[in-house]
């Protein structure tokens, strides 16, 4: 365990050391079994993924509307044809798809899906939620939850809060406030539905009863972060409701109550609405926005993750300057193998262990399979590489510093940053 890593072995040793690392995922769409069925998992979920979609719909001539009408078995179907019959499945939404399905036994060769259908059709969710996080080798996830969505209010109202259900503890909760911020001028009236005294006009109490409002929901929620995806366009300061929000309420209940506060930036969102949550594009926001925000509230703590490829370099940096900054992820049209390889060694480079490298942002249950199965692979070719230079030096490593990086940088480095105090 602690011998010197050679030449020879380093290879081998940092591909077990990664392969063995228990994952926190910080950021997916999954859900904890509770939730019932907003939980996704089986093949016709994984085939009807948003990003296969989009893919599809390059090559078919049907309409949007004619594709939404059709039953989830028929879109599999017609995805499965167009991307993995008429055309060799390559693109990495598809590749994860077989990568999946190979993980857990069947036969990636056969083209017939009948066999993989039968397969999910035996299994049982609990079971097989153990199966996955074992395949994938998973601590836990991180769930993305909305207070404002009517199917997870019950669940965490009814369930949990009054009848004292336990939630999994491998799902850990997010506190998504994008209907808050981003569509005020309809939650206000929901806010006051539910008996907050709120107005349209962010005044002093308003302000005080979205922080309640939060308050509540962190209690009961017990979140990991409150997040929110913001617009490429998403400025601070700024003379909007989303950024008053931002400042009045979110950062001083972040602070106070140790609830780092995530942003996701960089969506266009329904560039193509015919698409639905394929239909979302990127641009590239202006970093000085985080830059204000980590100045301005040293105090406070930001987990940041930004879709443009061309904000990733200057997000490092900043992450330099700024201790209460933790970059995250490879973000959505980021999680390709290509852009994780070059973003990752950026990192490594800029950064050294102090990042968290990748999220799966995982939206069927299975998808954690493959996700983590391909980041494993780029981040030990990347990790390699940098030992190896390292050692170049004359420089000697043990397999435990080896293990020690890697879980931080494999999730590790989330709990220490909720645990660290900056007075
Ligand atoms: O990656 C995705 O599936 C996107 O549709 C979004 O959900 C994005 O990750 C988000 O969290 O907004
Ligand atoms: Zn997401």
């Amino acid at each position: 365990m602690t011998q010197p890593i050679t030449r020879e072995n380093l290879f081998r040793t940092v591909e077990q050391v990664v392969r063995d690392a228990k994952v926190t995922d910080v950021h997916t769409h999954l859900y904890a079994p509770i939730f019932g069925d907003i939980l996704l998992w089986g093949f016709d979920e994984l085939v009807t993924y948003h990003y296969l979609i989009a893919e599809t719909m390059r090559w078919v001539d049907i309409s949007y509307d004619e594709y939404w009408k059709m039953t989830k078995v028929e879109q599999a179907d017609l995805i499965w044809k167009t991307l993995f019959l008429d055309n060799s499945p390559y693109s990495e939404a598809c590749r994860g798809v077989l990568t999946t399905l190979q993980r857990l036994g069947l036969d990636a060769s056969s083209r017939d899906v009948g066999p993989y259908r039968e397969f999910f059709a035996g299994k049982q969710l609990e079971d097989y939620v153990d199966q996955v996080f074992d395949v994938a080798n998973l601590e836990c996830v991180v769930m993305t939850n909305d207070p404002f969505d009517p199917k997870e209010r019950s669940v965490w109202l009814e369930k949990i809060k009054k009848a004292g259900e336990k939630v999994d503890p491998r799902f850990r909760a997010a506190l998504r406030l994008d209907m808050l911020l981003i569509n005020w001028d309809q939650s206000w009236h929901q806010l006051k539905e539910w008996g907050f005294d709120v107005t349209p006009d962010l005044n002093d109490r308003t302000v005080e009863e979205v922080q309640r409002f939060l308050r509540e929901w962190i209690e009961l929620m017990n979140p990991v972060y409150m997040a929110v995806s913001l617009p490429y366009d998403f400025e601070l300061p700024e003379k909007s409701a989303r950024a008053e929000l931002i400042e009045k309420c979110i950062v001083p209940v972040s602070r106070e109550t140790n609830v780092p506060f995530a942003l996701m930036v960089g969506v266009k969102r329904q560039l193509n609405p015919g698409l639905r949550d394929a239909g979302d594009g990127v641009g590239k926001m202006n970093i000085a926005s985080i830059d204000y925000l980590c100045s301005k509230y040293p105090h406070n703590k930001f987990l940041v993750t930004l879709l443009a490829r061309e904000n990733q370099h200057e997000l490092a940096v900043l992450a330099r300057k700024f201790r209460n900054l933790m970059p995250f992820g490879c973000w959505w049209f980021l999680n390709n193998p290509s852009l994780i390889e070059e973003i990752t060694k950026m990192r490594l480079e800029l950064l050294g262990t102090s990042v968290i490298l990748q999220h799966s942002d995982a939206r069927v249950l299975d998808q954690l399979i493959y996700k983590w199965e391909h980041s494993r692979r780029i981040i030990t070719q990347v990790l390699v590489e940098k030992y190896q230079d390292l050692m170049a030096t004359g420089w000697v490593l043990t397999e435990a510093e080896i293990r020690r990086d890697v879980d931080k940088l494999m999730g590790g480095n989330l709990w220490s940053f909720l645990e660290r105090e900056f007075n």
